[in-house]
């Protein structure tokens, strides 16, 4: 590889100079310098200077079978030999994106037939804001427009995306946010739970929220409801369990639609394809990214059920795509990963095994540690709750930055792991054993430990 000319101080040099990073504050990244991860293999990566790193994020929730699969790699030489790239506008298509449409609609609920594609998850969900927006025009309703979505969502980083997102620090930086969102609380029970009310009660005042909004709104004006099964970038924020039937009835009563946004959930990471299966609910449209590929190729798409495709079907052009929409090298690649997912079962072992037993074993090794407030899991998805105190669930001030010490700690010890606010997180590869959980379990106890360590001298 060309880069292997280069010495680290050199290609951080080069890279602070000319690359801008997304989501970064640069005057801590050159304090720090900048880590060059060069190589990667099963759920380790390695950087420039050797270390090897376990995985716990899955690069950013992404790389759901692991790193240096072979048979992806040939799939994107075989099918950039075979057709690089051709557009799906001119009344054409290609194999690899008719076979992946199929091969997701067998996968997805049984009410979801038809698929869009994109080439990252922001854009799937702008599709899935004009979708449901179109839709309802052509249902002879453009009143309805208003999408209800809720704090510390994270849907994407264009402009649709943030103001459909419900992040306080992203809309800060927006300008004018697009008209026609409304935010509601989350349904985050360790922070926004009264102390005497049990989970039931608490998953039900949080669905009455969204009811509420429609009320407020006109339901005569509202198009749906959109949110993740299981807030991810927001801090695994996992809903007491009678939520979303709640919100689908509610949804239901009131002729609202109900987006999903899977782009973390997707392609197993709760131990279904999807996670509107364990939630026991029925979407119009669920947005996927990241693990459609493994990350391996950027690529997306909105599941568009058959209410919505129907209609979208039968009214003309519609007009709306990208130069990318079904890229077949992206599409090749999926297919590939999703057979990988299969044949290895990887989907069942999250939810009989590993899932199960990743939060057991974190509970096991660090659910009585002075710092953590709360361990909880799904599938193979995770939060540790970073407190001052166990009891009153004060945290450390200034917010965030203990758990950024817990976060740097673990790095240095050899494990990827992130810090949202106060609440760590973890999300590896589905190819993770009960061997590797182990082997995470004791780097968050060492990292923990000294964490406390650093906090308390
Ligand atoms: N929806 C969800 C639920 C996501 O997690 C997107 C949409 C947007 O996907 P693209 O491909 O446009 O990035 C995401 C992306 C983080 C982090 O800090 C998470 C994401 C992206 C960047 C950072 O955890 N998720």
């Amino acid at each position: 590889m060309a880069y292997k000319n280069f010495s680290t101080a050199q290609l951080q040099a080069i890279d602070n100079a000319h690359h801008l990073h997304p989501f970064t504050d640069h005057d801590e990244l050159r304090a720090a310098g900048v880590r060059v991860v060069t190589t990667a293999d099963g759920n380790y990566i390695y950087d420039s200077e050797g270390n090897r790193i376990l995985d716990g994020m899955a690069g950013l929730w992404c790389v759901n079978v692991g790193y240096g699969r072979e048979e992806l790699a040939k799939a994107a030489y075989d099918q950039m030999r075979e057709l690089a790239y051709y557009n799906t506008f001119f009344k054409t298509t290609h194999p690899a994106v008719a076979l992946l449409s199929k091969r997701i609609a067998e996968l997805a609920p049984a009410h979801i037939n038809q698929v869009f594609y994109g080439a990252s998850g922001s854009e799937s969900n702008d599709t899935a804001i004009r979708t449901v927006r179109h839709y309802w025009a052509l249902e002879g309703k453009p009143e309805k427009h208003i999408i209800i979505s809720r704090h510390d969502a994270y849907h994407g980083s264009t402009i649709a995306a943030t103001s459909m997102g419900g992040m306080g620090a992203m809309h800060s930086q927006l300008g004018p946010m697009l008209p026609g969102f409304v935010h509601v609380m989350a349904p985050y029970a360790f922070e926004l739970a009264e102390a005497d009310e049990s989970d039931e009660a608490f998953g039900l005042r949080a669905a009455q929220a969204v009811e509420n909004a429609i009320l407020q709104a006109g339901p005569e004006n509202v198009a749906a409801f959109v949110g993740e099964p299981i807030q991810g970038a927001g801090g695994v924020k996992i809903p007491p369990a009678n939520y979303w039937a709640e919100i689908q009835r509610i949804c239901n009563k009131y002729d609202v639609l109900l987006m999903v946004d899977e782009v973390i959930t997707g392609f197993g990471r709760t131990g279904t394809w999807f996670a509107c299966e364990s939630m026991g609910i029925k979407p119009d449209t669920i947005t996927v990214a990241k693990a459609i590929t493994s990350g391996y190729q950027p690529l997306s798409a909105v599941l568009v059920g058959d209410r919505i495709a129907t209609t979208l079907a039968s009214h003309g052009e519609y007009y709306h795509g990208y130069t990318y929409s079904g890229h077949p090298v992206a599409c090749a690649v999926a297919l590939a990963n999703i057979d990988i997912i299969e044949r290895e079962g990887l989907v069942e072992r999250v939810r009989e095994t590993t899932g199960p037993y990743l939060v057991s074993k974190l509970q096991e090794t660090i659910g009585d540690h002075p710092l953590v407030g709360d361990v909880r899991g799904f599938g193979l998805l995770a939060a540790i709750e970073i407190v001052k105190d166990r009891e009153t669930r004060e945290r450390f001030e200034p917010a965030g930055s203990a758990a950024a010490l817990v976060r740097d700690h673990s790095i240095n010890n050899g494990m990827m792991m992130r810090a949202v606010g106060d609440t760590m997180i973890l999300s590896p590869p589905l190819t993770w054993t009960e061997d590797t959980i182990d082997e995470a379990a004791e780097i968050v106890k060492i990292a923990l430990d000294k964490a406390q360590a650093d906090l308390t001298a």
